[in-house]
């Protein structure tokens, strides 16, 4: 384990602490601070922490001399993005109808939960705003943080829509729907924002960059490793072994408007395209059988090398473009650690 994931794991007990501690001893909502500690437990802290992890290497990149007690806010901020992470897979897998999360079952799935699971959500967004006030209040970066959390949930549920209402579920499927350009859309805003540009605003109001330039040609860069990141997202969610990505996908019977689809669509005769129409987005593995087998005809593993060599030279050239202030390196550290990733 690298030496800031453990120094990282080492604040949650802290948060977990602080999050329940005054409810735990309140009889009135004891039970219901005794349930949200399992919340938090089970929800929060098995994810791969990347997007937590990367506020702390960026901040460190920005700021070398850092004290103690701003290591442990960026610390405690990156914990933040994973309360968020968290909030919203609980409810994405409601809204997916998936059945395991990070190896085990999704939340929603254990029997004594079920749509608990939807106020446990809301409930994880809530600590959000209890952690940044406790530790950041008084800081002169604590509006900037609260509305960047706050425009961060608004883009991910703008996201989050676009993802649905090009899935419908209704048994109808609409192949005009399925654009690059749709596609291109909704990766933005579910994905790349919150996974990407989040981390490292976090990290640069707590340095006190707030320059409009310095977050605009940053964002430029993270939102592009955004999409790149779900495409591969998309990719393993039909290629990846479950054993190691610790879900199983479901985006072939959900209908969903995924990197492989609108990829193959670029791609397919008549005959192939009446397969799709005729097999993708039902619940049944025979028809999720008939997809996988056109997109072994397509060469859809190949193509997708292809992209992620493409897109990770073309990621390369635009941080090395890069001019002015901002440190290289935290883009380079980022675009390392998600290139040819397997989970
Ligand atoms: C990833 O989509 C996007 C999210 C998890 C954002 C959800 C946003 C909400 C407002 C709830 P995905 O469904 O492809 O992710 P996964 O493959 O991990 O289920
Ligand atoms: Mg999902
Ligand atoms: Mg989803
Ligand atoms: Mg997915």
């Amino acid at each position: 384990m690298s030496q800031e994931l453990e120094l990282f794991d080492a604040v949650f007990p802290e948060l977990v602490t602080f999050l329940t501690e005054k409810g735990l001893k309140d009889p009135e909502i004891a039970d219901a601070s005794k349930w949200f500690k399992e919340v938090i437990e089970y929800n929060v802290s098995y994810g791969k922490k990347n997007r937590g992890i990367s506020v702390i290497t960026s901040y460190i990149l920005l700021v070398p001399n850092s004290s103690d007690e701003e290591l442990h806010i960026a610390r405690v901020l990156g914990w933040c993005i994973e309360w968020l992470q968290a909030f919203f897979l609980v409810a994405d897998d409601i809204m997916d109808a998936s059945s395991m999360r990070r190896g085990r079952p999704c939340w929603y799935k254990r029997k004594n939960v079920n749509n608990i699971a939807i106020n446990d959500s809301f409930y994880m967004e809530a600590c959000i705003y209890q952690i940044l006030k406790h530790y950041c209040k008084g800081k002169p970066y604590y509006v900037d943080m609260m509305e960047l959390f706050h425009e961060t949930t608004m883009q991910t549920v703008h996201g989050q829509c676009l993802d649905l209402i090009t899935a419908p579920t209704d048994g109808s499927v609409d192949f005009s729907l399925f654009t690059v350009e749709r596609y291109d859309a909704i990766v933005k805003w579910k994905t790349a924002f919150y996974s990407f540009y989040l981390p490292v605003a976090v990290a640069f109001y707590m340095a006190g960059i707030t320059d409009e330039k310095s977050h605009s040609h940053a964002k430029v860069i993270l939102l592009k490793m955004g999409h790149f990141f779900q495409v591969q997202d998309d990719y393993l969610d039909c290629y990846g072994d479950p054993q190691v990505i610790g879900k199983v996908g479901t985006d072939i019977e959900d209908n969903k408007c995924s990197w492989l689809v609108v990829t193959a669509l670029g791609r397919v005769n008549e005959e192939q395209r009446q397969i799709l129409k005729e097999n993708y987005g039902r619940q049944d593995s025979d028809k999720v059988a008939q997809i996988k087998l056109l997109y072994k005809d397509l060469e859809m593993e190949r193509l997708y090398r292809e992209y992620e060599d493409s897109s990770y030279y073309q990621l390369l050239t635009l941080i090395d473009q890069l001019n002015g202030s901002l440190n290289k390196d935290i883009f380079i550290n980022f675009a390392k650690k998600i290139y040819k990733r397997n989970r």
